[in-house]
This record gives structure tokens, sequence and C-alpha cells, in this order.
């Protein structure tokens, strides 16, 4: 057994026991009430979910396991010359709550490299798809076609108790894990780079073996490990995470799940945001014949985009009332690398110029930039100028995160999710209305 997954079984029961105690002498315990608004809008705020992978405060933003991302920065350990953790180490570390040793995590790149292979059935299917076919539709269908060789699938068919579903589920994951920057990088050369593939380096890790696959040197590899490590999770209850848990619920196994949660990271008001942020961005630039606005330009521009009734892409929150800190840590990481990049530059104006306009026009709750404002600016410095191509690589990040989650659902034998509906009548008699 590899280190990472007898670390999980080691810590299995003791958690079984709390959630079990916390279940049945407390689940009577009242935690929230709904409100009708909330049946109308997308539940916001209703505290509903659990998962202790990760926990996003409004004000401070996310902690992985408790670490803040500057935390986990710090003090996960990196490859040997590198400035950012490795990502296997952050699974390790979401996976399991642990900081792991160097030693834990060479397990872990190890143990995906065996696992690596992409079968030649799901290259073929990408290439048999329509040449203008969205790269997240590709890169959904890829993960879907790997679904035949799911272990859960046929552990189940074969009989399997219910308190050892975790370990397919686990399986499944570290399988399908190993193959995504694989099969992503495959997509961008295939659709963007006239199929010429590059193939796999066995001596990298998740991060710089991805950007090998992409054909973009140091210090992309870098931005790799940053981009997985700040996309992987988010709490639960955002629309990719929700739906993976969701779909998880009914027993589907992490390939159906995972699926299901890069269709809803493919809405612009997700994941897809990232590639809405540099649309709107060229539309700028294009409109100013290739040079930077001035700020009277620039708020202009967002005005007009607002009175046409668009949303920002990359500002506001469902959750967040401040600057999002996966936002900041890739404006670190630009002002650092990338400080004389003219997009960069208009990015960085916009971060001055939205959050005003946005408390003026007074409906965002929060006028802030999230992690999609600045996500495309750093891959279109690198070469990746395909934007389209940009939600795929949130998908292998935000994978980490929603495969970890479902495989602690596993654990506590989380139910199948089934909240109950009203009609509108129903309220409207509630509410008193004759
Ligand atoms: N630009 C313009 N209007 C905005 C806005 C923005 N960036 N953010 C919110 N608003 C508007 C909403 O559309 C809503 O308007 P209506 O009352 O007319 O419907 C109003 O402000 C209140 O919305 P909210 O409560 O502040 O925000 P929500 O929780 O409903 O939505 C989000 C959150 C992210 C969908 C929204 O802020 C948005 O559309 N942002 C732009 C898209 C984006 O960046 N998405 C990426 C989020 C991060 C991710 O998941 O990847």
């Amino acid at each position: 057994m590899s280190r990472l997954k007898e670390k999980l079984a080691e810590k299995i029961p003791a958690y079984r026991e709390r959630v079990t105690r916390l279940v049945k002498e407390h689940g009577d315990v009242v935690i929230d009430q709904v409100h009708v608004r909330q049946m109308y809008g997308g539940m916001r705020g209703l505290k509903s979910l659990t998962t202790d992978i990760s926990y996003l405060d409004p004000e401070e933003g996310i902690r992985f396991r408790g670490y803040t991302i500057p935390e986990c920065l710090e003090k996960m350990p990196k490859p040997p010359g590198s400035e950012m953790p490795y990502v296997e180490g952050h699974f390790y570390l979401l996976l399991t709550g642990d900081i792991p040793s160097t030693d834990d995590i060479k397990d872990v790149v190890d143990d995906f490299k065996t696992r690596s292979a992409v079968p030649k059935h799901v290259f073929d299917m990408l290439h048999a798809m329509s040449k203008d076919t969205h790269p997240m539709t590709m890169f959904s269908a890829a993960v879907l076609a790997l679904q035949n060789d799911s272990v859960f699938v046929k552990k189940y068919n074969a009989g399997l108790s219910k308190m050892e579903y975790w370990d397919p589920t686990y399986e499944d994951s570290m399988n399908l894990l190993a193959k995504l920057p694989e099969i992503a990088a495959y997509i961008y050369r295939m659709k963007y780079k006239n199929n010429k593939i590059i193939k796999p380096n066995p001596d990298l890790d998740f991060g710089a073996n991805f950007a090998h696959m992409m054909g973009i040197d140091h210090p992309y590899d870098e931005i790799s490990r940053l981009y997985f490590m700040l996309h992987s999770d988010h709490e639960s209850g955002n629309v990719s995470a929700h739906t993976t848990h969701l779909v998880g619920s009914a027993l589907s196994d992490a390939y159906y799940s995972l699926s299901a949660g890069l269709n809803g990271l493919a809405g612009p008001l997700h994941g897809l945001a990232n590639q809405e942020v540099l649309r709107w961005i060229q539309q700028v630039m294009d409109k100013m014949g290739n040079t930077l606005p001035t700020q009277e330009e620039l708020k202009k521009f967002v005005w007009d985009t607002l009175k046409s009734g668009q949303v920002i892409p990359g500002y506001g929150h469902a959750v967040l009332r401040k600057t999002d800190p996966r936002y900041t840590a890739q404006r670190d990481f630009s002002i650092k690398y990338l400080p004389d990049d003219k997009i960069f530059k208009l990015v960085s104006m916009l971060y001055e110029v939205v959050p005003p306009i946005l408390v003026e026009q007074g409906k965002a709750k929060n006028p802030w930039p999230n992690v999609d404002a600045h996500s495309g600016v750093i891959q279109w410095h690198y070469g990746i100028t395909e934007y389209d191509f940009y939600t795929v690589m949130f998908g292998v990040g935000r994978a980490i995160g929603v495969l970890s989650n479902i495989i602690w659902d596993r654990v506590v034998g989380q139910a199948l999710e089934r909240p109950k509906s009203l009609t509108t009548a129903m309220l409207e008699e509630r509410a008193g209305i004759k």
C-alpha cells in the first residue's frame, strides 16, 4: 500500500467515529434556516453542506486544511530549485490534512507515474470530435471516456461493503488525476499546435510535466504548480465541487462525478470567467489599437459593459467580500516575472478602476476581483493566447480538490443528496399571500 493510502486508512476510523457521534447524539442541532429568497436565489449563504478539505472565509479567503495560500506556499516541500510546491504534495495535504514530507511526496509522484498511461481510445475519440468543439467539452468527454476502467464499478458489481466504498473511489481518483495533465496538454497541442504532440517525461513532477507537454519553458513549470494548487478547492458549495459531490452521492463513480463537475465549471459565471476576462481585455486592446487605454477610457469601457447588461468578468463572488487571495498570489507572481507585460498592466489598471464603479453601480455585493480576473494574463504571457483553453487548466486543478472530497464522502457514507422542493403556491401560502 502507498504511504498516502496508508495514511488515509489510518485516519478513517477516528473520523468516522467523530461524524457518527455528531449525527447520532447531536443530529437535531439547528445550523441554519431557509428563507424564500434563498430558494430562488441559488441557496446563497445557506449552511447545508460539509467538507473538511477547505474553508472559505468571506473576508480572508480560502484555507486549505486550515492553511492560507501564503502558508501553503511557505510550508509545503518544493522540487529541487523550485519556488512553487509540488502539486502532488498539495493533493496529499487536501486528502490527509497533513503537510507531507519530501519522501511522502516522492511516493505520490511515483504512484501517479504507474497510473498515468492514457488509453489510445481516448485520443481517438478526441480526434473524432468536430474541430470546433470547445476544449472543455473535449476535456469532460475524455474523463468520461475513461469510465470503463472504473475500479469502483467493478468492485461494486462484485459486491462491496459500504465501509469499503472509499477504497476503489481512491483508486479511481488516483488513476484519473495521474492522467489529467497529459489529456489536457494533448487537447491543447492537438487543437492549437497542429497536432504536434509532446510525449510526457516520466522524470518530471505533475506541474513540470504539464509545462513540458505544453511545450513551454521555465518558469512555466512554476506557474503550472501554482495554478493547479490555487484552483484546487473552494469549499464544497461552488458549482463544480457541489456537482461532483451531488453526482457522486448517487454512487456514480469518480469519472461520472468529475465529468459532471467539469461541465459546471464550463459556465461563464464559474470557471469559464477566466476565458471571458481575456476575451473582454482583448476587446479593450482592439478598440485602443493595441495600446493601453487611459484610466478615463477604461472607465468608459467598464460602464459600457455594465450598461449593455453584461457582468464584468473576474469581479464579484458569491461568498468572498475581499480581493481573492488566489488573485493576489497570481499578482505577486506577475509583479516578479512579468512586470512590464502590457496585459498585466491593463489587469492592474482594472484593479483600480473596476471596484469603485461596481460600488457606484450598487449591485454587486463584492466589487473585488476573483481568481479568474488574473489567471489569463499569466497564461497569455507564456504564449497560451488561446483563451478557450484556460478553463481546462482550472479543471485539472479543481479535480484535485473535488476528488479528495468525494473520497471523504465515501468514508462517512454521505447519503444520496435529495432536498425537498415546494411549489410557488405553497410558498405564497406560507408567506400569507392570499
Ligand atoms: N459585474 C456586474 N454585475 C455583477 C457582478 C459583476 N462582476 N457581480 C455581481 N453582479 C450583479 C449580479 O449580476 C446581480 O445582479 P442582479 O441583481 O441584476 O441579478 C447583483 O450584482 C448581485 O449579485 P451578487 O449577490 O453580488 O453576486 P452572486 O452571488 O449572485 O454572483 C458571481 C456571483 C461570481 C456569479 C457574480 O459576481 C458574477 O457574475 N461575476 C462575474 C463572473 C465571474 O467572475 N465569475 C467567476 C467567479 C469565480 C469562479 O467561480 O470561478
